[in-house]
Parts: C-alpha cells; structure tokens; sequence
C-alpha cells in the first residue's frame, strides 16, 4: 500500500469471496466509513460492515452473467482509518485519493463501500488523475443534485459533491442520473455550469438505453473511461430504504443495473455511498453489495473481448 501514515483496518467480516492476495487480484474492495457532514440522519459510517455481512446471503455464482466469482482474484483491503468528525475530512479526502491512487496505478480496479457521499472527492480526483487526459468522466447516480456551493459552511459536505467534481474538472466531465431534489438556488446553478442530469421522470419515460444512447451523442460516453458513483437514494426507497435522506419517486434497481450493463466496458472505478444500516440493514446493503458483485461479473463477462478501454 502507499506509504505515509496511512492506515487501513480488518474488517470483522470481509467482502464475500474476496480470498485472494494483493499481487494477484484485480479488484480492490475498500469501505470509507464516514458520515461527520451527514445532515438529516448520519448512519452511513456503518455502511461497508453492512454491506460485507450481507455478500454472504448471495452465491458465489451469477447464473445471469455465467461467472464464478470464486474463480477470480478479488480482495477486500478494509476500511481506511479515519477520524469520523468535520476535522477529520481532509485527511480522510487525502487518504482515500491515496488508496484509489494507488489500486488504479497497480492496473486494479477499485470498490469503494461509503460512507456519505463526500468520499467520493478523493477517489474521483484520483480517478481524473489518471485518466482525465484520456477523457475521464464520473457517472452519478442520485436523488440530489448534490450541487450546493457549500453546506452547512462546508464546501466538502455531501451535499456539494457534484459541484465540486464539475468545477474541478469541467462541464463535460460529469453527468448525473435519477435527480428529482435540489433547493432553487442548486437547480438554477446547475443550469448555469451546465450540469448535465437527468431526471428519474426522465428515465421512466424514455428508458436509461436512450439515455445513455444521447449521453453518447452528446458526450462520446462510450468512448471514455468512466468512475461510476451510485448514491444509494438515487434508488427508490422501496428498493433502498436504508439511507439517509430517501426521497420518493427514485430509479428502480432493474433501471440501476440496465446502466451497468450499458457502460460495463468503459466502467474502470466504482463507489456505491449512502447505506445506512441503522435506517435498514438488510434489503439496501444486501443491494449495494450486489451492485458491486454484478460490476464485477459484468467485467469479467467481456474480458475475452476487450474494447480500447481494457488495453490502456
Ligand atoms: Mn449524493
């Protein structure tokens, strides 16, 4: 691992079937349990142990995908040590770059289990790092805009992620799926910088395939290599109910995996954020992990035909 003092945990329970060493594995399970700038109920710190106790209840076989994950390299390095307070943020910003940093320049793709949604900072700067020349793009998924430019006096607050991605990197650099929440002032700065979103309204009336299919035209999505964020509320809460700020009328889990299955090759980073097992612990980190587990079949699915992306 990178040096400094930078320091990862055991978990109690590792991710299911995530048997192998660091040398051999392609894919890179970590949990960044933070939530200090959580704002209407914190819960997500809890959410990588959640979502590792629950990869035990699915098999280690995906029927759908023909994949045998016990077959591949996968592991689960734990949980980046963190001071869980608004102090603590920039170090764990700093540390989670790091980890990403360093899975994505070993060739590995990394899992990254929230924590709230202000993890992905580090992770996606590390991502852009790498791979902004070559015409990175971060992929959203949630209820919010996320795009106020500061929350509760903090600029790294969950709830201005997105703002700070596409101020950092552009407006072309970022698109969000499954929006249906924002206060005024978010919405109309997000039509200034031109935050290209699109509607859980949106998506139930024209599929995500056509989606995706005008993010292309409009973006050469499928031409870029991707960071793929889920919030977990981007989800409706029936499907996702174990979060902190659910919000009706949310993208159903079979609309989430049609995204997967569309962008499965250009897909290189992945977070899912939000899960709050003291909200629900069962149904939502049970979905999170399987979010994760599917991303890996989907890639493996496809190894013995690599587009450009997989030969960088
Ligand atoms: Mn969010």
């Amino acid at each position: 691992m990178p040096d400094g003092d930078l320091d990862l945990t055991e978990p109690v329970r590792r991710f299911a079937d995530c048997n192998s060493d660091l040398r051999s594995s392609k894919y890179v399970v970590f949990g960044v349990p933070y939530d200090a700038t959580a704002s209407h109920r914190p819960g997500a710190s809890g959410g990588p142990r959640a979502i590792r106790e629950e990869t035990y209840n699915f098999e280690t076989f995906l029927m759908d995908l023909d994949v045998e994950l016990d077959d591949l390299a996968l592991i689960d390095i734990g949980d980046i040590v963190l001071n869980n307070t608004e102090d603590g943020q920039q170090k764990m910003i700093a540390d989670t770059r790091a980890v990403t940093s360093f899975i994505l320049k070993e060739g590995k793709f990394p899992l990254m289990m929230g924590g709230e949604h202000s993890v992905t900072e580090g992770a996606v700067d590390a991502f852009m790092e790498m791979y902004h020349n070559k015409g990175g793009i971060v992929v959203i998924v949630d209820a919010h805009l996320d795009f106020r430019n500061e929350y509760l006096g903090n600029p790294h607050s969950h709830a201005c992620i997105v703002r700070r991605i596409l101020e950092r990197w552009g407006p072309d650099s970022v698109v969000l799926m499954g929006a249906r929440s924002g206060c005024k002032s978010e919405v109309l700065a997000a039509e200034k910088l031109e935050l290209n979103y699109v509607t859980t309204k949106q998506v139930h009336q024209e599929g995500v395939h056509t989606v995706v299919e005008a993010w292309d035209g409009a973006l050469s999505l499928k031409d870029r290599p991707i960071y793929l964020s889920i919030d977990i509320d981007g989800l409706d809460p029936s499907y996702a109910p174990g979060t902190g700020t659910p919000e009706p009328w949310g993208l159903s889990s079979g609309e989430v995996l049609l995204l997967l299955e569309e962008l499965r090759s250009n897909i290189l980073a992945m977070d899912v954020v939000e899960v709050s097992p003291n909200i629900e612990r069962y149904i939502t980190p049970g979905l999170a992990g399987k979010l994760m587990r599917q991303m890996i079949g989907l890639k493996e699915m496809i190894v013995q035909n690599p587009t450009w992306l997989e030969k960088i």
